[in-house]
């Protein structure tokens, strides 16, 4: 997956014609967008059409698709059938849940994102003793696609060493949770922005201050 400008936008707005409007005020900048529960449980799983409808983007799921196999399936397929181009799932329900998310992708033509370790402070509690495994586990699997947060560089390095350079890895954390862009981007194949961008009062002006420290 390639991303324009190195930028992801979170889109959590939970209101669908907000939602748009901002997107459209940053349409220009980016082409890969990631929506997750807050707006997909408010508006619905069509709001994946309706960004397609409005916008030539990517829409990565976020679902941190986390149960048995036979339901990560269930979701995945659902997921992908409603317009996404990807899910994210989580990694430390083992590699039976993994490999369900994944075989759905295979068969969809869609792509999986595997979920390492997550970016906010409680992740130190648990998932931090095991994301390098995490990471470890989704190179046997074969996935291609990783998400390892920006707010703790030293494990981003770590777990990009793991999956080796060729895996693609996106990173959340920047801005309101601490981490920098720039910094994150020595690791990270692209940067994933929510808050900062869309409660900004000039959005385009947050992507395009984003864009000019990443140069
Ligand atoms: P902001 O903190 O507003 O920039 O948003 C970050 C986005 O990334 C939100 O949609 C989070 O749900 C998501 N996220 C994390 O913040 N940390 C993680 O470890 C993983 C994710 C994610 O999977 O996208």
């Amino acid at each position: 997956m390639k991303v324009k400008n190195r930028i992801i936008l979170a889109m959590d707005i939970m209101d669908i014609k907000h939602a748009i409007t901002v997107t459209e005020e940053v349409a220009h900048f980016i082409d890969t967008i990631k929506i997750g529960y807050p707006l997909a449980l408010s508006a619905g799983l069509s709001c994946f059409s309706k960004f397609k409808e409005n916008f030539d983007f990517k829409i990565i799921a976020d679902f941190k698709v986390a149960d048995i196999p036979s339901t990560n399936e269930k979701i995945c397929k659902t997921t992908f059938n409603a317009g996404a181009d990807a899910v994210i799932a989580h990694g430390f329900v083992g590699e039976d849940s993994v490999s369900a998310c994944l075989n759905v992708a295979d068969e969809k033509e869609k792509e999986i994102f595997l979920l390492t370790e997550m970016s906010h402070p409680g992740a130190e509690t648990f998932l931090k003793e095991v994301s390098l495994e995490i990471a470890d586990m989704g190179v046997d699997l074969g996935v291609k696609n990783f998400v390892a947060p920006s707010t703790r560089l030293d494990r981003l390095s770590k777990i990009r060493n793991i999956i080796g350079k060729d895996s693609f890895m996106i990173s959340p954390g920047v801005g309101v949770q601490g981490g920098d862009a720039s910094q994150t981007l020595n690791f990270a194949d692209a940067v994933i922005v929510g808050r900062s961008i869309y409660q900004s009062d000039d959005p385009a002006g947050a992507v395009k201050s984003i864009i000019d420290s990443i140069k």
